[in-house]
């Protein structure tokens, strides 16, 4: 929980890299951000959520972190922040409040709490590609180690209804490729789209007998798009029928897929590419064999987002000792 005057004035040093007198073994310990141009520049500018390494001390500022919580709006992020603080019963240093840290990027939200960052990444595939991109290269400027990255979001059901949680196993393209591709350079570059499997079965074994979900673990289709990426019927446009999207949601459930949302690829791409254990924790808003318009109420809404928050919110607090 950092005030934004503390981030913004904390360091003058000079830009200059803080891994220049490293041990080979200690660079192992950290993040692999796989880069050798970084090592080179004199100072990097992590444009998008207001940080960089010449104006501020990461090291100094978010080197503690353990826990990387992302999500897709600003407001859910920060509630997750306040819950979180009563959960593992943060207290702020004196005389600071919980602060936007990004507040001046005007793109992200980031909250810390503690050992916990709570950062809001927007809808879809490239909103929640330049903030990892961006979160990682803090994690590696920080010398943070092995941190946890979590996903919590919504997503629609394969023969799941509203209000239960899917964790993804693996995470699938468009095309049910279980990869996250990308034009690089005008070629296709190709990376593996994989998450932490005993993270996945830790975080579904907190679930408890009397929490008014169930907890699935599944595959998970990532759009590019809500509507017709989706297969649904209630876009601005569609030129298939009904028909043909049950035999695709069906044949979809057929291959494992329990959840449809739209930032799983690159989100288990980039983490395994870096090394980070890495989890997606996704409520249903509905179940996508029965219908497509979100009809559920606000209330019913709010309450199921809050479940993954739970689930996360327990996974941290084991790991950090503290009782549930
Ligand atoms: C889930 O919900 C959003 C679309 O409504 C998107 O960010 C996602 O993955
Ligand atoms: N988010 C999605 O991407 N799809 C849904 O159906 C619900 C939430």
């Amino acid at each position: 929980m950092v005030q934004q005057s503390n981030i913004s004035n904390s360091c003058n040093k000079k830009c200059e890299s803080q891994f220049h007198g490293d041990t080979e073994a200690r660079k192992k310990e950290l993040i692999h951000v796989k880069n050798p141009h970084l090592e080179r520049m004199p100072c990097d500018t992590l444009y998008h959520i207001h940080l960089g390494t010449e104006y501020q001390d990461l090291q100094a500022l978010f080197g503690d972190i353990k826990f990387v919580c992302m999500g897709g709006t600003p407001a859910r992020m920060k509630e997750f922040a306040h819950f979180i603080k009563n959960e593992i019963g943060y207290i702020p240093p004196y005389g600071t409040t919980l602060e936007d840290i990004s507040k001046l990027g005007h793109r992200y939200s980031m909250f810390k709490v503690g050992p916990v960052l709570s950062v809001s990444h927007g809808m879809g595939v490239p909103s929640i590609g330049i903030l990892l991109h961006e979160m990682i290269k803090l994690m590696y400027h920080a010398q943070v180690k092995d941190p946890v990255f979590f996903r919590i979001g919504t997503c629609g059901g394969i023969g799941i209804e509203g209000g239960n949680i899917v964790i993804t196993s693996e995470a699938l393209n468009g095309y049910g490729e279980p990869n996250f591709d990308l034009p690089v350079l005008g070629k296709k570059m190709s990376r593996p789209a994989k998450l932490d499997s005993n993270l996945a079965m830790d975080l579904k074994n907190l679930t408890l007998p009397e929490d008014p979900w169930d907890t699935t673990i599944g595959k998970t289709m990532c759009a590019d798009d809500f509507y017709e990426g989706q297969g649904r019927l209630d876009g601005a446009f569609c030129e298939y029928s009904e028909a043909d999207k049950i035999a695709y949601l069906t044949k979809l459930h057929k291959n494992g897929v329990r959840n449809i949302e739209m930032e799983a690829v690159i989100f288990g791409a980039l983490t395994h590419h870096a090394g980070i254990r890495a989890a997606i924790v996704c409520v249903t808003l509905l179940n996508r064999l029965n219908g497509d318009q979100i009809n559920s109420t606000k209330e019913e809404r709010d309450e199921w987002q809050a479940r993954p928050q739970k689930l996360v919110s327990r996974y941290i607090k084991n790991q950090l000792n503290l009782s549930s």
